[in-house]
């Protein structure tokens, strides 16, 4: 170890994102010692990578910011409704300089290994510089979606041009001029960027598995006006946010979709379809449960792109048919019009399948298409593939990757902690409600539930915690329960890791809402705890 370097904290948190920013702040204004490793070179995690063009944030700007506190809430000022890519990436920058947190974030160090040294409760952790520190907490800040799924295509590697994946994109603009492009893959990240490269290129070939049911994001900039009264229902907004079940500050409809008539529903679609944003699948209280209101907004979606595709057959393979708001609902900006451009064809996959790629582009079974750039638009292995690469191991030497090997269940009690791994928390964890929400809301609520928790720990003179197996049990069959109650469960989806192959469907997302789990945390911090076992690492030892 380097001289004059501290090697052992209070807690170590692995990531520089939303999360881990704001949990480094926590804990060093409770006084912790804190170490931050980020891989990449700067802060800002899944805005840091994702630099694709198009790149945009679905939630409204002015919701999609922390709002721990009011002041740095009013001294930023966003300028579109929807932000783009390189302004959440100020906005990240701003807040790690506004909070001096940078000194203590170990950048372009990625975490390989970490040990639960069981004989001394305390985390030992590995960096792929070949360092070890010590901490006594593990806190996990490495986001839902950060590991990028390349599709294992036969003979990528003998490509002659390049190929990219939105969200490892390189930090030089790619020049799509005079270029043949494929795309492959149409979920957010493909329908953002396809009408952008669509400009750029000299031809654009989509290569589309499974058509999405996408809205307009109808984004504008920000009017002085509408940013004054933000910042002045700061209190109202944030209060909102937290009681909401997605994290939105909206209200949310109380009628069925088929309580209303025919002509009612489509005014209140054309509203939302006007309006922008993600709000279709809340205009009706039983979207995402009953089949048959689901079929509507799908209906009414399939007619959009039916109006806006002027090639009968191209809009006849764009058209949706698994049940809307199943897979991520996706926003864009002018997506389905770019397929009335005289440079872009779509191929549909699941009909022409991909064989492999040769040198020169892509074969699918009926023909070779010669390209010069190719994007993986294909996703990641959501939720738990970027705590898998961490190499966690804990108690009697178990790893994460076999306790969660049947990989339908990543079992944890409410998505913070799991049984097996003392003194391990997950911001953002599987089986928690965040990554269906509005991200910086259920950010906020972990990291400090956590910080509260650390605290709580310290005042007690407590270093130990682990989740109770059965209450992670109970936590764990809950949350598939009312996922199953609803149409979530019936679809393929990154939600249920059906994107991934090999691996097994389950469900690790909690459904009851953000604000519901909030006070589920809530009460069971306020029991002391409850569910987990709280020890001294010097009384543990004894045992
Ligand atoms: P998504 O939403 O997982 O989309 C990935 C897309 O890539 C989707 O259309 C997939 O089709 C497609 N895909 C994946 N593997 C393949 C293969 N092997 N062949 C063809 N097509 C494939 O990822 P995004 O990056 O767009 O968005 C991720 C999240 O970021 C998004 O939900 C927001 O929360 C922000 P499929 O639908 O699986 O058939």
């Amino acid at each position: 170890t380097d001289e004059g370097v501290s090697t052992t904290f209070d807690a170590v948190v692995v990531g520089a994102g939303f999360s881990g920013l704001y949990m480094l702040h926590r804990l060093r204004e409770a006084g912790f010692t804190v170490q931050v490793y980020e891989a990449g070179e700067g802060v800002g995690g899944v805005w840091y990578w994702n630099r694709y063009p198009g790149a945009r944030c679905d939630s409204e700007s002015i919701y999609y910011n922390y709002m721990f506190s009011e002041e740095l809430y009013r001294e930023w000022t966003w300028s579109s409704r929807f932000p783009e890519q390189p302004e959440i990436l100020s906005y990240l920058n701003f807040v790690a300089d506004r909070f001096d947190l940078r000194r203590d974030i170990r950048f372009q160090t990625r975490v390989v290994s970490a040990c639960f040294d069981e004989e001394n409760s305390r985390w030992q952790i590995g960096t792929d510089d070949g360092a070890t520190v010590s901490a006594t907490y593990l806190i996990t800040a490495v986001g839902c979606l950060s590991t990028a799924n390349v599709p294992t295509f036969k003979g990528l590697e003998r490509f002659q041009g390049r190929w990219y994946h939105t969200g490892n994109w390189p930090h030089e603009k790619v020049d799509f001029r005079g270029k043949r492009v494929g795309v492959v893959g149409t979920g957010s990240s493909g329908i953002q960027s396809i009408p952008v490269i669509a400009e750029e290129a000299s031809h654009l070939t989509v290569f589309q598995r499974t058509p999405q049911y996408s809205a307009p994001a109808q984004n504008h900039l920000l009017e002085e006006e509408d940013i004054r009264e933000a910042k002045e229902r700061f209190h109202e907004t944030k209060q909102k946010m937290r009681e909401s079940p997605t994290g939105f500050p909206r209200e949310r409809s109380d009628r069925s979709a088929l309580e209303v008539t025919e002509e009612e529903r489509r005014r209140v679609y054309e509203a939302a379809w006007e309006k922008g944003g993600l709000i279709l699948s809340s205009t009706f209280k039983d979207l995402t449960i009953s089949a048959e209101a689901n079929e509507t907004v799908c209906e009414f979606i399939r007619g959009k792109i039916k109006e806006t595709v002027r090639d009968v057959k191209v809009a006849e393979m764009l058209l949706p048919s698994y049940y809307f708001a199943t897979k991520r609902p996706v926003l864009d900006t002018h997506y389905f019009e770019t397929y009335n451009r005289d440079n872009v064809s779509l191929v549909d996959v699941r009909k022409e399948p991909i064989v492999e790629i040769t040198p020169k582009g892509i074969r699918t079974a009926e023909t070779e298409f010669e390209l010069d750039i190719l994007v993986f638009a294909t996703g990641y292995e959501a939720m738990t593939g970027s705590l898998l690469k961490l190499n966690i191991s804990g108690r009697g030497g178990v790893t994460l990757r076999e306790k969660w090997e049947d990989g339908a269940r990543p079992k944890t009690y409410l998505g913070l902690a799991t049984a097996g791994f003392p003194n391990l928390f997950m911001i953002t964890g599987p089986e928690s409600p965040s990554v269906l929400s509005n991200m910086p809301v259920s950010i906020e609520q972990h990291v400090e539930w956590i910080g509260d928790c650390i605290e709580y720990l310290r005042e007690h003179g407590l270093d130990r915690i682990e989740a109770k197996e059965e209450a992670e049990e109970a936590w764990s069959r809950h949350c598939w329960e009312v996922a199953d109650s609803t149409l979530f469960t019936k679809a393929q989806s990154w939600y249920t890791g059906a994107n991934i192959h090999d691996k097994p469907v389950g469900f690790p997302i909690y459904l009851g809402g953000v604000g519901h789990y909030r006070n589920i945390c809530t009460e069971i911090a306020e029991k002391g705890y409850e569910g987990f076992a709280l020890q001294s690492a010097a009384k543990s030892s004894q045992a």
